[in-house]
């Protein structure tokens, strides 16, 4: 059955109909919810654990807020058996988490660590045991700093290492795993660590920023077959890509303009090379112009053609741009340094970011048509708060419920159109180290106390695992907690 058959909608029309519809999503669906291991882990050191690119950023001096670091987080490697008890006792039935690289690698190359591969090992089993699905993405941003010592991502030689250290991780614990995602937002990891320089390894390098996505993208060919193959005919690959639906401010040819250049370095960039095996010639134009394009090798595409079983669909905001009146140096979209970047005067989250669920709608359509061939899965989505425990120990979320609420009914929407939409991850379980931003900013369903590293589930978290049981949004789960069930 398709998707879309699967997706049905009741309730009647009326002026509160769109609280009053229950809707039904596919049957299988996947309710999950997403972390990364520099995030939440901590133990940075335990176990015979290398360093990565993200321990030495995070301890130099004035580049993450706060002076934060992830050493402790939230404490994760320690406490993954209570967390997994937390997303079965929620209702989720699906959970996303990444693989330290230097956890398996310390230095990123040679013989995998027993410790490392034991710990997602009885992590794995761990959620098996509760009916929960592991969706494990192996690159999360956590080089071994070995790499980078080599020029990380610049060296093509890095996408080798990857492909080895996947197979390492398919041979451990590939018998019982159906999805991976190779690489995470490969964007963030060439343009702000590459060229904006405000992520690990924290390098200002435009051009070398374009040899750094390609060599990520060429990790990814070059490690799908050997996850294919650690179990075969069950396992799909593939990676996680940050999407921003752009709109010019205006129809003028230089906002035209500026709008198509971002949305190639944003949403076409990887999603081409990989689910099309080709950077076509746009592409290729632009790239040329900023870097030369002597880093694509002859066959390189080939790799690429290899593709994704799924693709990854994280989405958190859109962006209006306008041809600016003057270059930004260092950028994140190199070539396209004057830019200007606008907001459309939609609410903002506490990071700033705009909430518009009718991108997220109109993104999907944009996905069936470009890509039709590939299945979807939501892989993140969720909001930034500042969050408290009440007295009672309840922390009241109610932005990040109308948050879910809304995107939830956008992804609905999309699989009613016909869009093969295979599951929806929130971004995040639990609070966690926010890269530059530190702990400040909260995008968990459950609040983590730092001081204590107690949980306390917010409401946001009972209401996603109602819809998580229900397998339905329905009107009533709108409504703050004790109001109404
Ligand atoms: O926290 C990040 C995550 O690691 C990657 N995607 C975006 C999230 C929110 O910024």
């Amino acid at each position: 059955m398709s998707p879309a058959a699967g997706a049905s909608s009741g309730g009647q029309a009326g002026p509160d109909a769109a609280r009053r519809d229950t809707l039904v999503f596919p049957p299988d669906f996947m309710w999950g919810a997403a972390t990364a291991a520099y995030q939440i882990e901590g133990a940075a050191d335990d176990d015979g654990k290398g360093r990565s690119i993200w321990d030495t950023f995070a301890h130099t001096p004035g580049r993450i807020a706060n002076g934060d670091t992830g050493d402790i987080a939230a404490d994760h490697y320690h406490r993954y058996k209570d967390d997994v008890g937390l997303l079965s006792v929620l209702g989720l039935n699906a959970y996303r988490f990444s693989v330290s690289w230097p956890r398996i690698q310390a230095d990123g190359t040679g013989a995998p660590n027993p410790a490392g591969l034991d710990y997602y090992d009885r992590l794995v089993d761990t959620l098996l045991e509760r009916a929960i699905t592991p969706l494990v993405t192996l690159y999360h941003w956590d080089l071994p700093q070995a790499l980078e010592d080599r020029e990380g991502w610049r060296n093509r030689d890095t996408a080798y290492r990857f492909a080895e250290y996947a197979e390492h991780v398919g041979e451990a614990i590939g018998d019982r795993i159906r999805y991976w995602v190779t690489i995470n937002e490969p964007w963030c990891a060439a343009f702000l660590g590459y060229s904006s320089g405000v992520h690990a390894p924290g390098v200002q390098d435009p051009a070398g920023a374009f040899a750094a996505a390609h060599h990520l993208m060429l990790a990814h060919g070059l490690a799908a077959p050997g996850l294919r193959a650690s179990n075969p005919g069950t396992s799909s690959v593939g990676v996680a890509l940050n999407f921003s639906p752009v709109q010019p401010r205006s129809e003028s040819a230089a906002d035209l303009d500026a709008a198509r250049r971002i949305h190639l370095l944003q949403n076409r960039l990887f999603a081409d090379p990989i689910l099309r095996g080709s950077y076509g010639a746009e592409l290729r134009e632009h790239i040329e112009q900023v870097s030369g394009t002597g880093h694509i090798r002859p066959g390189d595409e080939d790799i690429l053609a290899g593709g994704a079983d799924f693709l990854g669909v994280n989405y958190y905001t859109p962006y209006l741009v306008s041809a600016g009146p003057e270059k930004t140096y260092p950028t994140a979209w190199p070539g396209a340094e004057e830019v200007a970047f606008h907001l459309k005067g939609l609410p903002r989250t506490v990071i700033g970011w705009e909430v518009d669920p009718d991108a997220f709608r109109r993104l999907f359509d944009w996905l069936s048509a470009e890509y039709p061939d590939v299945d979807l899965v939501v892989t993140e989505n969720g909001v930034a708060t500042f969050d408290r425990v009440d007295p009672d120990g309840a922390v009241h979320d109610p932005e990040r419920i109308d948050f879910l609420f809304s995107h939830l009914r956008a992804v609905h929407a999309a699989i009613a159109d016909g869009a093969n939409i295979r599951g929806y991850f929130t971004w995040s379980l639990m609070d966690n180290f926010e890269w530059a931003e530190g702990y400040a900013m909260r995008f968990g369903l459950v609040f983590i106390d730092y001081e204590t590293q107690q949980r306390f589930p917010k409401d946001s978290a009972h209401w996603y695992g109602r819809i998580a049981r229900d397998n339905a949004v329905s009107g009533t789960t709108v409504l703050p907690s004790g109001t109404e069930e």
